[in-house]
């Protein structure tokens, strides 16, 4: 994941293979900095002086945003893959603009290690 952060205050969070935009958060300020990453926490400083810090930037592959990965979210990846349920851009795991059997692939390898 590589985040970004716009001046009037949004913040992006873009897969690093495939530049897609997975997450998106904002501050109330404008952001004067790029964010930095530590333990898991996104944290920003803003032109009021703020640190802005956000504790639940996406796990890539969290299909079903419980914070883990696993055999469930490769679930919710082939469903997405047969129409069941919409696709969302996270879910394209291998970047080739669709979500498929092999993206639900992937997820399950996730979880696995
Ligand atoms: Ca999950
Ligand atoms: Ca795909």
């Amino acid at each position: 994941m590589v985040y970004a952060a716009e001046y009037k205050g949004t913040l992006y969070g873009f897969d690093s293979d495939c530049g897609t935009i997975v997450w998106s958060g904002g501050t109330a300020d404008y952001n004067i900095a790029q964010p930095a990453v530590s333990d898991g926490i996104l944290i920003i400083g803003s032109d009021s002086g703020f640190l802005y810090a956000f504790s639940d930037p996406p796990l890539l592959g969290d299909l079903n945003c419980d914070g883990v990965i696993t055999a469930a979210d490769a679930m919710v990846a082939l469903e997405m893959a047969v129409g069941a349920v919409p696709a969302v851009d996270g879910a394209d795991m291998n970047c080739d603009g669709a979500v498929t059997s092999v993206d639900a692939l992937i997820v399950m390898r996730a979880n696995l290690q």
